[in-house]
């Protein structure tokens, strides 16, 4: 990618003019939608630049004017220069859009007969002309006119009447959190009152079949705002609060201020459409989104090289939120997961940046794992370090400071530097350094004292070929030989490349229990033999790392079986039968100890280990171990499936649905040694979609599913959220052999839509996940996926430029499969009129 196009951080500057008003009037028509706008400007007193520009793309100008006088401006496919006086000035233009047409879904489009927007980051300025940056923050008033029953905007509405309405949002706010919604929609009204005795009117607003799917949502909104009142101290602002549902939309929702927009498959949900793992994702969206109100939007982000102050913030505030109603540890280890299978890919690669980049093409390539979920990471460590109360009273002092303003990361550091008297000067190097850090880890024990001896080094990643020590905060817990706990968790505060730590005072020599919780994203290096993993999955009083060892043993004993032809190691299968059949421990933590570590982390793990991953091995070793499991369980799974079935109606909270996906893991393993028996009859009396699809998912798997994957369509085709699960299901559970076939065919059934994203997601996500299927030898999977980007790419960039990512790992494989990858992007680099997101993209796995 020519540096030309790329935006440094270090080249801000602050903007010529600000804004004070904003006036919209929108004309709404599907082909022809004409914007009226009537601005508010002056000059910016810290900018010395009075030259007047305003974003704008694919805009129809039809007439602009200055303080009332028309004008006009020098327009480009960016947005227009104009005359403008060093004075506070009334800019007002009309411009007319194609929303009809808008089938990138940025901006103002339509989905299923309504109008939406999403204007995060940069879709405002495809609306009308503005100063479309974050920094810029004005208050908005909104006129809708429009033949349909139901006219949003953000804020409080102040007036309407037949085809038309207008609203005022009084908290300045950035362009990219308007919003506009209009459809026939119906409501699912609530209220809740704050703290303060404020009454805010509650609504989720859906398409007419979808009202019966609203109420978990609601009760998730209500809880979320409960609990930011609890925790956080903060109130909600306004007297509405309004949630729409939309069927096409590039990402999974957004915090638009009073009026978030989702997409469908992240709020709606009843027992009958919606498994466990979705009710728990939708909780936590929902709070995600509206956290976002006061750490997003009252607090917003200077420019998008800060995006991590807010979503690495709110991530991390939504994390906390589900520990605190659902389990701990259970969600402790599924975030880890999540992160080691996407971020730590990201940052081992040729996507790897910081969390905060210092340079983009397009913004839209940056709502990263990176961004989230590291970012998230680096918030908890900074609350490990500084401690509880610390934290919460820097919090305290980050709203009170800069509420109502556009900050950076440097403001973000700066409160906890007030609050705690820290330097955090090499704190800092979490945001500005990308990479995995390396932690290796040696003992000691000499005359009582025991020593921890670990060193840290983090690779080079494209730009940055030199890393500086980071701060990790280990936290570290001893274990007497017995079993006791000798040390409790401490954190050792490690600052320089090689660092070592004493705990004196000890009979005999401890085993370590290293990392606890995770307590900072990093690739543990730790040269333990599988006995003491076994111990400590069997002591530890830490559940992360009880489990941790469990996977660490699992890593251990499936590399061995790849690399050197190995049998099941009888040591695991018995520590694994160990927890699952201790009925002491919490169901939802034994289903994770049972699963194994995905394909995609063994790859990644044979390459960091000097091995080229053979996908096809690593997929055949897998199958192996978990028959290996079955058998060693074959007493045990009837049992332990029948113990944890839940009676009564179905229930999304965190304890049954522990109990069914306890049950559910033991189908699985049941599945290998009863031919499909316990499955079938499960999905024949099955009366929720949890069970349907767990049941579903064995049969396809063991291949006894043709009957039941028709008789799924034909009792859901009516509902395209369970259709999406229809379509992706039929992928993942495929033979390797056949994965590429059937998401081929896939693309011929009369429901495939490559226009919606999510359609397009369920098939094309499911191949790319599919490590072995993905990675056939013959590179037909990359062939596959490469046509259709290429489709996908003039009709929805955004997405194409995600799903691209699929091939980035490329260069961690064999010779063949490496030349077959790169070929297939290259053929998508050289695709004329390629957009800039799957350039910039694609271009960088290239490098
Ligand atoms: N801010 C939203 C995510 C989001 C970002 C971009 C979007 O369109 C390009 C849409 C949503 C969040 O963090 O939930
Ligand atoms: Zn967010």
């Amino acid at each position: 990618m020519p540096d030309s196009q790329k935006i440094y951080l270090k080249d801000y500057t602050p903007p010529a003019y600000l804004v004070d008003t904003v006036h919209l009037t929108f004309k709404l028509s599907p082909n022809a939608t004409r914007v009226n706008s009537k601005i508010r400007f002056r000059p910016n007193p810290d900018s010395d630049s009075r030259d007047f520009f305003v974003h704008g793309e694919h805009l129809t100008l039809i007439r602009a004017a200055i303080d009332g006088q028309e004008c006009s401006p020098v327009v480009t496919d960016k947005g227009l220069t104009a005359q403008a006086p060093d004075a506070p000035f009334t800019w007002e233009a009309e411009v007319e859009i194609n929303p009809q047409d808008n089938t990138a879904l940025e901006g103002l489009y339509m989905s299923n007969g309504m109008y939406c927007t999403q204007c995060e980051a940069e879709g405002f300025r495809r609306i009308t002309y503005y100063p479309d940056r974050p920094d810029v923050m004005a208050t908005f008033t909104v006129r809708i006119e429009g033949d349909l029953p139901v006219l949003l905007s953000n804020g409080n509405p102040t007036a309407s009447g037949d085809g038309w309405a207008e609203w005022h949002d009084p908290w300045p706010k950035p362009s990219y959190l308007f919003a506009l919604v209009a459809g026939d929609l119906r409501n699912h009204p609530d209220s809740f009152t704050t703290k303060s005795g404020r009454k805010v009117d509650l609504n989720i607003w859906v398409r007419p079949d979808d009202i019966d799917k609203c109420a978990f949502g609601m009760e998730a909104l209500k809880k979320s705002m409960k609990w930011d009142e609890d925790v956080y101290g903060r109130e909600y602002d306004l007297d509405l609060f309004n949630i729409v549902a939309v069927d096409d939309f590039n990402m999974g929702a957004m915090e638009n201020k009073g009026l978030n927009i989702f997409n469908s498959s992240c709020v709606l949900a009843s027992p009958e459409t919606a498994t466990d793992a979705n009710f728990e994702r939708i909780e936590a969206i929902i709070a995600h989104e509206y956290f976002h109100n006061w750490t997003g939007n009252r607090i917003t982000c200077r420019d998008w090289f800060q995006l991590c102050l807010k979503e690495g913030l709110t991530v991390y505030r939504d994390s906390q939120f589900t520990s605190d109603v659902r389990s701990r540890a259970v969600k402790r280890i599924s975030d880890v997961d999540g992160l080691r299978a996407v971020q730590f890919r990201e940052d081992n690669g040729p996507l790897a940046h910081p969390v905060r980049p210092d340079s983009f093409v397009e913004i839209n390539n940056f709502y990263t794992a990176t961004v989230y979920e590291k970012g998230a990471e680096v918030v908890g460590m900074l609350k490990r370090l500084v401690g509880d109360d610390a934290y919460a009273q820097a919090l305290d002092l980050y709203f009170e400071r800069h509420d109502g303003q556009a900050v950076t990361i440097e403001d973000w550091l700066k409160v906890f530097e007030d609050t705690t008297g820290r330097d955090l000067g090499q704190f800092m190097r979490w945001y500005s350094q990308a990479g995995t850090p390396r932690l290796t880890v040696t003992d000691d024990f000499k005359d009582s004292t025991y020593t921890l001896n670990f060193k840290q080094y983090t690779p080079p990643t494209p730009g940055q070929d030199v890393k500086q020590p980071q701060v990790i905060p280990i936290a570290v817990g001893l274990l007497t030989p017995n079993g006791d706990e000798v040390q409790e968790t401490v954190v050792l505060e490690m600052t320089k490349p090689e660092q070592s730590f004493e705990f004196k005072g000890l009979s005999s020599r401890p085993v370590p229990s290293i990392l606890r919780e995770f307590s900072a994203p990093v690739i543990l290096e730790q040269d333990t033999d599988n006995e003491t993993r076994a111990f400590l999955m069997a002591h530890d009083t830490d559940p992360f790392n009880r489990r941790e060892s469990g996977n660490a043993l699992a890593r251990d004993v499936l590399r061995r079986m790849i690399t050197d032809g190995a049998a099941p190691d009888p040591m695991y299968l018995e520590a694994k039968a160990k927890i699952l059949t201790d009925e002491a421990l919490d169901p939802a933590f034994r289903a994770l100890v049972m699963s194994l570590p995905t394909q995609e982390e063994l790859a990644q793990m044979l390459f960091d280990t000097g091995h080229t991953p053979d996908p096809e091995a690593i997929f055949n070793a897998t199958q192996t171990l978990a028959q290996a499991s079955a058998e060693r369980l074959k007493q045990d799974l009837p049992r332990i499936y029948a113990a944890h079935q839940v009676k009564g109606p179905y229930s999304p909270d965190a304890g049954p649905a522990g109990h069914r996906v306890l049950a559910n893991s033991a189908l699985w393993l049941l599945s290998r040694l009863d031919g499909c028996k316990q499955a079938q009859a499960q999905y024949d009396a099955a009366d929720n979609m949890t069970q349907q699809i767990s049941a579903l998912g064995c049969l396809q798997y063991f291949d006894h599913g043709a009957d039941a994957t028709q008789a799924f369509y034909d009792q859901w085709r009516h509902d395209r959220l369970v259709i999406d699960k229809w379509f992706a299901m039929q992928v993942s559970n495929t033979r390797p052999d056949q994965t590429v076939a059937t998401a081929q065919a896939l693309t011929e059934h009369a429901d495939f839509d490559m226009k919606n994203p999510n359609r397009f997601r369920a098939v094309f996500g499911a191949l790319a996940w599919h490590h072995a299927g993905f990675h056939q030898a013959d590179g037909a999977g990359y062939r596959l996926l490469a046509d259709w980007l290429i489709k996908l790419d003039p009709v929805n960039p955004q997405t194409t430029a995600r799903m691209s990512t699929a091939f980035q790992s490329w260069r961690r494989y064999d010779e063949g499969r490496q030349a077959l990858m790169r070929a297939e992007l290259e053929r998508i680099m050289s695709t004329p009129d390629l957009s800039g997101d799957t350039g910039e993209m694609v271009g960088r796995i290239l490098e």
